[in-house]
């Protein structure tokens, strides 16, 4: 893990338009933060998928036209803190169906908290957890025997650009069986005076968020940001759909990375992309679904019209 890091650090920072993954925000700090951010105000896309999940459960699950007396693996890619997941386990179970939940999460902190409130929750639910990056995790359930439902949610695939989500979702279809089904949550576009301060809060949060990462490469690189000389810089347009976040240097600087054994150097105004996160609406992902053999059977949206869950089938 480490050494990926390392060398993504190295080629993003080392590229003429400098980037960082955003994958890499999630270290414990980061995983602390984007709790945060799920529960302030501006960050919309968290209630409105909560507002489907809570009210609409029963829509949900017959959606997905499960068979009662077949057990299932329930896989959810990117489980964060499970609040709107534990809606749809507790009514599932209410209802008697039989299934394993499977969380998979990059953060190993990430699920260890998950486990822990779904244990105390929810003590009945059958849980086994998977730490791993998304696109390794779909080798491995591939083999895995039961139907499947896998949970994609928070609008997660937007922080892919469009030809990875494609390439995601294709090998998505080629981890499941016929039949098997894929609960797909996605930001809707909207205007920027909606999209834009749930990545520009009051508090400051998503900027802390954003400014982590080079506290990450501090800590773990030995590298020497400093923090003071980096501001945090959202934009969105509505045409384009997609929210994009860059940290902006203040001054002309020179950063060593001791683990590079490289000194980089950041001019006055430039700036590092280390976010993408698209907005959708059904052509796009129309699009995105259509090189796989995953069909979009089924649509819920939040009251608001804010957040869409595509139901998938293969
Ligand atoms: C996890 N992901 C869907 C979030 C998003 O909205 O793109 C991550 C995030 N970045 C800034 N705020 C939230």
């Amino acid at each position: 893990m480490n050494a990926t890091f390392k060398n993504d650090v190295d080629l993003g920072l080392s590229a003429p338009t400098k980037y960082l993954p955003s994958k890499y925000f999630y270290d414990k700090k980061g995983d602390a933060l984007f709790v945060e951010i799920m529960n302030m105000p501006e960050y919309y896309l968290t209630d409105a998928e909560h507002d489907i999940f809570k009210n609409q459960t029963l829509n949900l699950i017959s959606a997905l036209k499960i068979n009662k007396t077949i057990n299932f693996d329930l896989i959810e890619l990117g489980a964060g803190d499970g609040i709107k997941t534990k809606e749809l386990l507790k009514t599932l179970k209410q209802l008697g169906f039989k299934f394993t939940f499977i969380p998979v999460d990059i953060s190993q902190n990430a699920l260890n908290n998950l486990e822990k409130t779904i244990k105390k929750e929810l003590p009945y639910i059958s849980m086994n957890t998977k730490q791993g990056d998304y696109f390794n995790v779909l080798e491995d359930i591939k083999w895995f025997q039961k139907p499947k439902v896998i949970l994609f949610l928070g609008s997660n695939i937007g922080n892919l650009k469009d030809g990875k989500a494609k390439e995601f979702i294709h090998k998505l279809s080629l981890a499941l069986n016929v039949n098997d089904k894929v609960i797909l949550g996605a930001d809707l576009i909207k205007p920027k005076s909606i999209v834009l301060p749930a990545y520009n809060d009051s508090k400051g949060i998503t900027k802390r968020f954003n400014i982590n990462l080079l506290e990450r490469i501090n800590r773990e690189l030995n590298a020497n940001f400093d923090l003071n000389n980096f501001k945090h810089q959202p934009e969105y347009n509505e045409k384009e759909g997609i929210a994009k976040s860059f940290l902006v240097s203040t001054k002309k600087q020179n950063v060593e990375i001791g683990a590079l054994n490289k000194t980089f150097t950041f001019y006055k105004n430039e700036r590092i992309h280390t976010e993408n996160s698209r907005k959708y609406n059904d052509t796009i992902i129309e699009d995105i679904t259509k090189v796989s053999k995953l069909k979009i059977i089924d649509k819920l949206t939040d009251s608001k019209n804010y957040f869409a869950d595509y139901i998938l089938e293969k």
